[in-house]
């Protein structure tokens, strides 16, 4: 069989990983662009799940886009440069994924992240890797690392591990181990005291790993620049033995230091606790520090000079998650929060929300007035969306929703069609209307007199007077809002004013009547200034930023969509207007 590769990592390893995994390809981006390399290890990414795309990531301060490949083999044909892949692949995938990156002989080093793989496909795996000469780390392992090389994954953690263990530049010490966490310890204590880690390799805790402690001992002690070997076992198995073996028959020359976790191992009844002892025995250690110094001493070792490496810039959502910069936001909100477990309507989880049953209206309570009101105006506002719901196809509004539906247009350009007519004299007098009959009250002007000075300024009083309704066709949807304001509102003052002046308007005019839009205008703020919600400034504030007229813009949607539907419904052809209703008054032809 092939002999495999002894230097499975080098500043030009190229690889691919498979499986989307985008935070970790970005932290070996950032490993990378900290340990000097000219270019990312990571060529592409291989993804079945989505098409052919490409993926942004940041290369140091810039911008870079990696291509992702639905399939394996057109990666490969993209990326000849590509030899080692990092399989993301789930423990369900990973065993055909893997058998697939073997067809393809540029590949010679594969690490396996996922967990749970069955043993016997993992045996298949490393057979077929043997007969390849592929070297094969994990499955169940983060990876390794080859400081100012290489990284696979997640290994060595985030970056601000990365440089407290100084793992952007080669050191003289290489380990082997089983676990992530350990590696990440080995890292830090082998950082402290020695010159740093050469490479270090997680084989993996699974009971078949695609290779094992030896295979690294020995490629450890096969390259140039390591100059000493940590070990770090487990309980179970015979490798120390063999790598004792080693050290005897003279294969293994360099130092090696190891120790094979389990000190706890004789409160256990088991085999392994006997084995791990017997390790223990098998190992006449000496610290790290110790060896490290003593080949420091003899100049088998000359600690390079500390160059610092470039700055990786931080993520903006972890500098911010550790309080380390802050920024205005770009916009601020104070009614809804839908980020946690559960949507709140101005601080009421909306299962509250339901529970106290305080439907539509109170609903709109929250949402526009931050306020929890009390169930008779939330009754009162349930009402006003219901009379204002619809009043025909003959207003301005419902007529332009149905000459939009009819013109082939969709829901929504129908729907908006009809609301842009509501304004002044349609159905947008609500606010307006509020304002002005307020301000005559507050002034302490006589109906008559706010009358006449409307008049005589010229001005038409907002929410008075109605194309159809009059004193002798009364408005059926006013007298309905009248009657329960009466009887539930704490106070009537301004609609009584507004009462007044309709006196005095339907003397001159039937039809100039406190119409629909005065009238929910005039209750509206008898209902803000007295339901023991608002403060007077807060009542004023609602008026003032239109929130009122929102009232008829929101229960005339309902009547719009409606027509909308209807008309599709009734499959009503293209509106055109007859010419025998528009006068057509053009200037004469002149002759010159
Ligand atoms: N005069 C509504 O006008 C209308 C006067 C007035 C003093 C007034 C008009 C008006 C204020 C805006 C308003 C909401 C345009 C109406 C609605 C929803 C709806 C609609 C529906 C639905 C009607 C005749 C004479 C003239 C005028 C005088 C009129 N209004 N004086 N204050 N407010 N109101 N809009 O009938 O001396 O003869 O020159 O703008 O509140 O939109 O169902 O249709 O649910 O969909 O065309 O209910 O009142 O009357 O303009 O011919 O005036 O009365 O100065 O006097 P008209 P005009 P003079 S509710």
């Amino acid at each position: 069989p092939p002999v495999k590769a002894s230097t499975l990592f080098s500043k030009q390893t190229k690889s691919i990983v498979w499986g989307m995994q985008t935070r970790a390809v970005q932290g070996m981006l950032d490993f990378d662009y900290t340990c000097s390399r000219d270019e990312p290890s990571v060529s592409a990414m291989v993804y079945p799940f989505t098409g052919d795309h490409k993926q942004k990531f940041y290369w140091g301060h810039k911008e870079i886009l990696l291509p992702v490949y639905k399939n394996m083999g057109d990666a490969m044909k993209k990326h000849p440069e590509v030899d080692v892949l990092i399989s993301f692949a789930s423990l369900r995938s990973a065993f055909d994924s893997t058998m697939e990156t073997m067809q393809y002989p540029q590949i010679h080093t594969i690490a396996i992240i996922a967990e749970g793989i069955p043993e016997a496909q993992t045996r298949k795996i490393i057979k077929r890797a043997d007969e390849k000469g592929i070297t094969i780390i994990g499955p169940a392992t983060v990876g390794g690392i080859k400081p100012g090389c290489f990284k696979i994954g997640n290994t060595g953690g985030m970056l601000d591990n990365i440089l407290a263990s100084k793992l952007y530049r080669p050191g003289s010490v290489a380990y082997v181990s089983r676990s992530g966490g350990m590696s990440n310890e080995l890292n830090n204590i082998i950082s402290r005291t020695t010159d740093g880690v050469y490479e270090g390799v997680a084989i993996g805790g699974d009971r078949y790993p695609g290779s094992i402690y030896t295979d690294h001992v020995l490629r450890y002690q096969d390259t140039p620049g390591v100059e000493m070997i940590v070990m770090l076992g487990e309980i179970g198995g015979t490798e120390e033995y063999t790598i004792c073996q080693g050290i005897k028959s003279g294969r293994i020359t360099k130092p090696v230091v190891s120790w094979c976790i389990g000190t706890c191992a004789t409160m256990f009844s088991s085999e392994v606790s006997v084995m791990c002892s017997g390790k223990r025995l098998g190992w006449r250690g000496s610290g790290y520090g110790i060896v490290y110094d003593d080949l420091v001493g003899k100049g088998v070792i000359v600690p390079a000079m500390e160059v610092p490496p470039p700055t990786v810039p931080m993520d903006y959502s972890w500098a911010r998650e550790l309080g380390l910069i802050r920024k205005p936001a770009s916009f601020m909100t104070s009614i809804c929060d839908e980020r946690g477990q559960e949507l709140i309507y101005a601080g009421m989880p909306i299962t509250e929300v339901f529970k106290s049953e305080m439907g539509l209206g109170g609903t709109l309570g929250l949402l526009w007035f931050q306020r929890r009101l009390p169930s008779y105006a939330s009754k009162f506002i349930e009402m006003c969306l219901m009379v204002t719901a619809d009043h025909g196809p003959a207003v301005s509004g419902a007529h332009n929703t149905i000459v939009c539906a009819r013109a082939g247009k969709d829901l929504i350009s129908s729907l908006t069609s009809g609301l842009l007519t509501i304004g002044d004299r349609f159905g947008g007098a609500l606010d307006a209307a509020a304002k002005q009959f307020s301000k005559a009250f507050d002034s302490g002007m006589l109906p008559m007199e706010f009358v006449n000075k409307m008049k005589k300024e010229g001005n038409l009083i907002m929410g008075i007077g109605h194309r159809v309704k009059s004193i002798n066709n009364p408005d059926m949807r006013v007298q309905i809002l009248k009657d329960f304001v009466k009887k539930n509102f704490p106070s009537t003052q301004l609609l009584d004013y507004a009462m007044d002046v309709e006196k005095i308007t339907t003397a001159k005019k039937p039809n100039l009547i406190l119409n629909v839009d005065g009238f929910i205008g005039v209750a509206f703020v008898d209902l803000l200034r007295n339901c023991g919600g608002f403060t007077r400034d807060e009542a004023d504030e609602f008026v003032e930023i239109g929130a009122l007229n929102g009232i008829f813009v929101l229960g005339r949607s309902m009547g719009f969509i409606g027509h909308y539907l209807d008309q599709k419904r009734l499959k009503q052809g293209l509106y055109r207007h007859p010419w025998d209703d528009i006068s057509y008054v053009l200037p004469e032809h002149m002759s010159m």
